[in-house]
């Protein structure tokens, strides 16, 4: 994929605050810390479009970049960072909820887990949560430069037990780029699959073609 404008549209807490575009969305959710706005700039080579920290917790809105102006992605605040403040902690389910549930724009959604550990209870009610409501997801496995090729392997092993062979699953590092063109190839197949959708289903208006 070839980038040739990503552009910050804003920050959103609720519903009215969302950009009101049309085009396809990707959004990137995960626990607090795992990687989410790395992942965002590494895929697409920029250095600081999205803020990263190693203080954890501190995207705490919804936050929409434009892509090429014909897709968008989303980057969603990082759920189960223990010193969050509980006010801040309690808003997240119903602002992620509303998001995914309600955005008609969301072409499905990148699920971010540590490639060091087995998901936490978190992730595993993400997904659940995702099958549940039919929205298509990929899992990335970030930080993955921090593991070795047989502890991949494990690890993919036991997640696709655990999820289905066909869940995809990629191993991901904004390190060393490993696995940016598979993750690329999965999203490029969430918005084709989408814009498919949409063209079947004349209810629901896109100009991704502008
Ligand atoms: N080794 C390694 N470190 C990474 C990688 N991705 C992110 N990190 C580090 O992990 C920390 C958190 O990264 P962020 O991208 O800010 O994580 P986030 O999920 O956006 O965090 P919140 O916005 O707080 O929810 C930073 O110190 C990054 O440098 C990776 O692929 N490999
Ligand atoms: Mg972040």
């Amino acid at each position: 994929m070839k980038i040739t404008s990503a552009e910050f549209i804003c920050g959103a807490e609720n519903k009215k605050d969302y950009p009101p575009t049309r085009v396809p969305e990707i959004a990137f959710a995960g626990r607090s810390n795992v990687g989410k706005s790395s992942m965002i700039n590494s895929l697409l080579g920029r250095k600081s479009l999205v803020r990263t920290s190693k203080t954890p917790g501190l995207t705490r809105k919804i936050n929409f970049f434009s892509i090429n102006n014909s897709f968008i992605f989303v980057d969603l605040p990082g759920y189960g960072y223990a010193s969050v403040p509980m006010e801040i902690r309690r808003s997240w389910a119903p602002m992620v909820n509303t998001y995914l549930t309600e955005r008609k724009e969301l072409a499905g959604v990148v699920v971010i887990t540590d490639s060091r550990r087995e998901p936490t209870e978190q992730d595993e009610s993400l997904i659940e949560f995702l099958q549940f409501q039919g929205i298509p997801f990929v899992v990335a496995l970030s930080k993955a430069d921090k593991i070795g090729h047989s502890d991949r392997a494990a690890l993919k092993g036991t997640l696709l037990q655990k999820w289905g062979d066909s869940t995809p699953v990629e191993f991901f590092s904004a390190v060393t780029g490993l696995g940016r063109k598979e993750l690329w190839r999965r999203i490029i197949g969430l918005m084709a699959n989408r814009r498919a959708l949409t063209d079947n289903n004349r209810t629901i208006v896109t100009n991704s073609e502008e």
